[in-house]
């Protein structure tokens, strides 16, 4: 569906924020709806992918303000592959002067606090740019990245995953915070029919991933292509690779030193899932509401999908993989 942004107020100015509220809520009445999975409101369809009101609202703040910046680097994810994981190793990355394993903020911050998320906390990029690390995050499509993202020359990295574990991982996700309202979880049969029919939270899921696929073959310079498995095979070479392509390549001394070994240690799921704030603590704001930090870390496993589909379920999303990867040369 085509959307009109120009038609909604521009709320550069204080002031302009109702202005802004009336016809974010005009324009969102216009949009298809879907199923929410239990959350409290609809899903709506936007520019071809379902979103959550909320996270849409702040999709449309981005794409009217913000300006990238030549030296932006922008984690995008496809939901529940590993977004958590990459902000850290990201984080630690770039900090590694700063910061060593006794004083890093990520042993009292959950990693979505230390890494902005686009769509959540948009009103801070127009006020406040400096935020200490280059590193903002997004779950926006490719095609509807705010414009400036495309024209800036700042660099992208995208990770995805096996569908399966993605699926898995996001219906456990939205289960256990559901759990916690009053609303009514979906049961993974409906979640699962939805999410095959491309309903999921920014689906659908192989449009998202080959969207940043092929924009990677076209700027294999400006978009590294990551995957949850590839990382998990070898994380040590991916975190050089990642460190490399976002300007911060490490020295000869410092792989002498193992520096990229303690990054890669000190962002595994055994040491961030065990700390106090992973454990207890919360995310969130009260405009779009808290999630509790340990659901981001479940098992943090390839394959995991086996312990909750069947194989026929199993063998469903495989063929849908299949068929919409055909001719891409992604393989997931
Ligand atoms: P998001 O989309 O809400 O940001 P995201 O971090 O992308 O979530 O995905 C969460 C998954 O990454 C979880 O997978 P699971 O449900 O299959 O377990 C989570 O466990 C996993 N994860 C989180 N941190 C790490 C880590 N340090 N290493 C490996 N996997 C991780």
């Amino acid at each position: 569906m085509e959307l009109h942004l120009d038609s909604i107020s521009k709320p550069t100015e204080k002031g302009q924020e109702d202005e802004f509220e009336k016809s974010f809520k005009e324009m969102i009445s216009t949009l298809p709806k879907g199923n929410g999975w239990g959350v409290s409101e609809d899903l709506c369809q936007y520019q071809g992918f379902w979103l959550h009101p909320s996270f849409l609202r702040g999709v449309v703040s981005a794409q009217q303000r913000f300006q990238a910046q030549p030296t932006d680097i922008i984690l995008c994810s496809v939901p529940k592959a590993g977004t958590t994981w990459l902000k850290s190793l990201t984080f630690s990355t770039i900090t590694r002067t700063s910061y060593d394993d006794s004083t890093t903020p990520l042993l009292s911050t959950v990693p979505h606090d230390i890494v902005p998320f686009m769509e959540l906390h948009h009103d801070q990029f127009y006020t406040n740019r400096d935020r200490g690390t280059p590193l903002l995050s997004t779950h926006i499509p490719y095609s509807s990245l705010p414009r400036s993202v495309l024209g800036s020359g700042c660099k992208i990295v995208y990770i995805c995953r096996d569908p399966k574990d993605s699926f898995v991982s996001m219906y456990h996700f939205i289960f256990r915070n559901v759990a916690t309202t009053e609303a009514q979880p979906l049961g993974l049969d409906e979640a699962f029919e939805l999410f095959c029919e491309g309903q999921s939270f920014y689906g659908p899921y192989w449009d998202h991933v080959l969207g940043y696929w092929k924009a990677s073959l076209e700027h294999p310079g400006k978009i590294l292509f990551l995957k949850y498995e590839e990382m998990s095979d070898d994380t040590l070479l991916h975190v050089k690779k990642l460190a490399e392509f976002i300007g911060y390549p490490f020295s000869f001394e410092e792989q002498q030193n193992g520096m990229p070994e303690k990054i890669v240690k000190r962002c595994s799921f055994e040491k961030l899932s065990n700390l106090e704030v992973n454990k207890n603590g919360v995310y969130g704001k009260p405009s779009t509401g808290f999630v509790e930090n340990k659901t981001f870390f479940r098992k943090g496993k390839v394959g995991g999908w086996k312990d909750c589909l069947t194989p026929e379920m199993a063998a469903r999303l495989d063929q849908i993989t299949t068929q919409k990867l055909s001719g891409s040369g992604l393989s997931l």
